[in-house]
Parts: structure tokens; sequence; C-alpha cells
């Protein structure tokens, strides 16, 4: 972010501050209101913060993103923006109803959704916005409030995945292709064939880079000689943390399947021994190759494979293999998603469409890139905790600016409904970002955020927790059952000015007494005042 110290920016978003770009987004009585925006709202799925050039973290120096970068050299970068629940479908719920996980009921993957609260898209189309999504849904309901639909089934499949539109029936129709390449051909027909009578709000929701972590075929060889820096904390012990962080299955070393994960041929024998499942889910997703789509695979991931298995590498040499692979595929899927950004920006440049749209990139969560040894997300420790959020609005927004104030997934609905000047449903809890737009922090900003995950036992076996972070301390409470307790109730506190990879717990330092009184008395704060039922 060298580029945001530079002297002559300051300067602009000083001048630039108050007046053009007043915060509330209050437009001069004498001036003709501006026509109402168009919000394109780009969410990728399990894109870490770290994989993002903007945010100038080391891995994105090695795999840049030059066309999400647009957005935040045209934007703002949020530095602290945050999911509520770090989990798909619960981070969908956040988003489309503004609600918690509490309040929505989609605490976990499996369902929960009340299907009485409204989405905000719903009041958007009654504002007379023309809606569309696109790609990855992940909701146990049928999409409210959108004018148009095209989405993937589940998860979605990144070879020749179906997608379901209105006029297919429910109909999961197979389209020959790559995921990202297809979910971006999508959203270029949903802006060419829009009723451009009206302004528009499209979701263009990619599957990438979701684990199993297929790229193109064009990209199998990207990266192939780059070496990944492992985390300074990729070989964890845990120690002085509660049971959880020990207790995860969600470790590079232990938990990443050789077959389905990392792309051994299992016919060479390796197995995972114990894990046939993978063995299938892998075979699976070979079988929906074309055969030109399957040579390509072979062609890069056979001879890879057989150096492999000729070196068999064991220990912590297998663990650092297992990393490299991982972040190669991984970055190789969100090379194809960069492009997409770019070519929906191009199509946006070319159309005059850029002006007046509010171009958003973010992810339903963050991942770990190896940071404690982990893949996956669900804890509430920084990097699956934070999402990255880019947010580019011309006139509005003032270029180039990174916001470090506190923000999360259920300030969307109210963002989007604000600057679409549509009436928000009753009592959303979040709050819309536009007084942060012109740099600064308004004086009555919130100064903590919470967090709830509920799914245990589930997948990664991350046990329950809720937590709360201000600017600078974190502070975790884990519940519930866990591998070796009924009844956990533990205490994690962070200090993430000076321990930003949280690796020490400071709960029993006598220094952090008051820290601890305080976050732990915002904690109840928010318990009490959302009517947590759980913790
Ligand atoms: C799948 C993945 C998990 C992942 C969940 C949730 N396993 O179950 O690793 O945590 O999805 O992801 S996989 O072998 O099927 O890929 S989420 O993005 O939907 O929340
Ligand atoms: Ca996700």
């Amino acid at each position: 972010m060298t580029r945001l110290h530079n002297p002559t920016r300051r300067l602009l978003v000083k001048t630039l501050g108050v007046s053009a770009l007043a915060a509330g987004g209050a437009f001069a009585a004498s001036d003709v209101p501006p026509a109402r925006p168009n919000i394109i709202h780009i969410m990728a799925d399990d894109h870490a913060f770290q994989a993002i050039s903007a945010y100038g973290h080391p891995v994105s120096r090695l795999a840049p993103t030059p066309n999400i970068d647009r957005i935040a050299r045209e934007g703002m970068v949020f530095r602290r923006a945050f999911v509520e629940n770090s989990l798909c479908s619960p981070s969908r719920a956040c988003l489309f109803t503004g609600l918690y996980s509490h309040q929505n009921g989609q605490r976990t993957l499996a369902g929960g959704l009340d299907n009485t609260k409204p989405f905000f898209t719903e009041a958007l189309q009654r504002a007379g916005y023309y809606t569309g999504v696109i790609g990855k849904w992940h909701l146990p309901c049928e999409p409210k409030g959108f004018d148009y639909y095209c989405l993937l089934e589940g998860q979605g499949q990144y070879y020749n995945p179906g997608f379901k539109t209105k006029e297919s029936n429910g109909a999961f129709v197979q389209e020959n292709g790559y995921v990202t390449t297809l979910t971006g051909d999508h959203s270029i027909e949903f802006l060419k064939n829009r009723d451009k009578t009206r302004p528009f709000c499209l979701f263009v929701h990619h599957k990438a880079p979701h684990r199993n972590w297929m790229p193109k075929e064009k990209y199998l060889d990207l990266y192939e000689n780059v070496e990944f820096l492992l985390p300074d904390n990729f070989f964890d012990d845990y120690k002085n943390r509660c049971e959880p962080a020990r207790t995860q299955k969600m470790s590079v070393a232990a938990d990443m399947t050789l077959v389905q994960d990392l792309k051994m041929d299992n016919e060479k024998g390796f197995s995972d021994a114990g894990n046939n499942g993978n063995i299938k889910a892998w075979n699976r997703q070979l079988s929906r190759l074309t055969p030109a789509q399957r040579t390509a695979w072979l062609e890069a991931y056979g001879p890879r494979n057989a150096r492999f298995a000729a070196e068999k590498p064991e220990g912590r040499k297998l663990a650092e293999w297992k990393y490299q692979r991982y972040m190669r595929d991984y970055l190789r899927c969100i090379k194809s998603i960069d492009d997409q950004v770019g070519r929906l920006l191009d199509y946006l440049e070319k159309e005059g469409l850029r002006e007046n749209t509010i171009i958003v990139y973010t992810s339903d969560q963050g991942f770990y890139l190896g940071e404690h040894g982990w893949f996956d997300k669900r804890f509430m420790y920084e990097e699956s905790f934070r999402t990255p959020l880019i947010i580019a609005w011309p006139g509005r927004i003032v270029p180039g600016v990174v916001c470090d104030e506190l923000v999360q997934n259920i300030d969307f609905a109210p963002t989007y409904l604000e600057a679409a000047r549509a009436e928000p449903p009753a009592g959303l809890p979040g709050r819309s970002l536009s007084p942060l737009f012109a740099g600064g922090k308004p004086v009555d900003w919130r100064e903590y955020l919470y967090y709830h995950y509920y799914e245990y036992p589930g997948a990664h076996y991350v046990c329950k927790h809720d937590g709360v972070r201000d600017k600078r301390y974190k502070y975790i409470h884990f519940y519930g059952k866990s591998r070796d307790s009924e009844n956990l109730n533990c205490g994690e506190l962070y200090d993430l000015e000076k321990d930003p990879a949280e690796m020490t717990n400071l709960t029993g330092r006598p220094e952090y007494a008051e820290v601890r009184k305080r976050m732990l008395r915002a904690l109840a704060d928010f318990r009490e005042k959302l009517n947590i039922d759980e913790y």
C-alpha cells in the first residue's frame, strides 16, 4: 500500500474529504439528484486477503491480481473488514438478510434459514432496480428479490458445471467450460440483456477458489516454478491456546488429502490410507472432464506426480510439498477470477457504465494459506474472520485510500439500500458504509465487532465460539462440545498490534487484566443486546 503513503494522495483525500464527497452521501439541495447508481457485488468463495495484491501481502507479490487492483486503485481498500460467521451459507445469509446468523437462522452450512426474513434485494426491486445473481448460491431457499438468476448447484463444479435459470424450471443444465469463465460469460450476458430503463444490481458469485482448487487448463503450469514462503507459524504447536486450535481437522500436513485435494493419481497407490471418500470424489471430478480437458490435466500433473512418487517425501518435507501444491492450485484459480474481473471492468468501461456503478470485490470469508498450519476457515483468528473488501464508486469514494474502521458483512444491505435510496427492512443491525467513503473516521463509528461460529461437530471440527474484536484486541470464547470435553469454556485474548499472528493467548497476564475486563464487558453487551441464545 506504499501508494497510499504518497503525500499528494493524502492531500487529495483531505481536499475532497468533506466537500465533494459529503459524508453520509447527502448532495447539496440545489443539485439535481444524480441517477441512482448501478451496483455490482463480485464475491469469490474463500478468497484470502493475502492473495490480493492491493493488500500487499508477500503471497500476492508472487501471484498478483492486477484487475482486482484496478478496483482498489479507483476505490477504497477496507483493511478491517470481517464476517460474522466465517462459513459460506451463513455468510451469504448475512449478506442478503442484513442480519446476524442467530437472527436469520442460518447458523451452519446445513440450513436453518428463516424464510420469513426478507432479502434486501426485494426492497431493491420494489425501488425499481433490475436485479440478478450469477454463480454460487448455496442457500436453502430459492432466490428472493431477483429478476434474473443463473445458479450453480450447491458448491458447484469447476469443470462443465450445471446452471439453473428461471427458464430451466429447476433443472441444472450442464454447460461446457470452466466455471469462472462461464460465470463471467453469464455476467456479461446479464448486462447486455438487462432492462436498460432501470438501474441494476448484479451479484457475481464465483465458485472459485473453493476447495479442491481446480485451475483452468490454461493455468495448470502457472507458478509451477514459484516457491511460496511458508508462514512463520506453519508449524504452530498451539501451546497456551484453548483446545480447539489443537484438535481441529484442517491441517495442511495432516488433513489435506493427496488425491482429492492435491491431485495425486490414486492408480499409483496414493490412497490417503483410510480415506476412500476423497478418492471417489476425485474420480467423480475426473469423470466430468472432456477428453481434451483430461489430456491437459494428465500432461500437466503426470510428470509432477511421477517425481513426487520417486521422491516420496515424508514428515516436514511432505508437509512443505503439500503446501506448495496447495498454494499453486489455489492461486491459479484466483488468476482466472482476476481475468474475469478485468473482463467485466473492460465491458463496463466500453459501455460507459463505470462512472455510475458501485463495484465491490469481496469474499464470503477469508481463508488460511498455511497460517497455523491450516487451510479452510471457521475460526475467529484473523485470516478467516477477515475478508477482503474493496469498493469503487467514482465521484463518491476517494480513489486509492484505505479504510481501517471496523466493518462487517451485515453492512452490505444498509449500504446498497441507501445508495439505491430504497427503504430498508426494519431492525437491520448493520450500518451503511457511506460515512466512511470520504476517508477518515466518523465520530460515532462502531468500536467493536461481534463474531459467532456454530458448526460443531462438522467438517474440520472447529468448536463453537463467539467473540469480540476492537481495533487492537480480540477476545474469543470457545464453548460446547469438543474432542476432549463435554462443555468447553475457554477464553483467548490477543493483542493484534504486538502479535498479529495470534500466537500468544494473554488471558492470564496481569498486565492485560484491564483489557480483558473491557473486552468481556463488550462481549456481554453484545450477547445481551442481540439476545444471543447460546454461548
Ligand atoms: C466442503 C469442503 C470443506 C469446507 C466446506 C464449507 N470439503 O465441505 O473443506 O469447509 O465445504 O465450505 S470438500 O472436500 O467437499 O471440498 S463453504 O465455502 O461452503 O463454507
Ligand atoms: Ca466460502
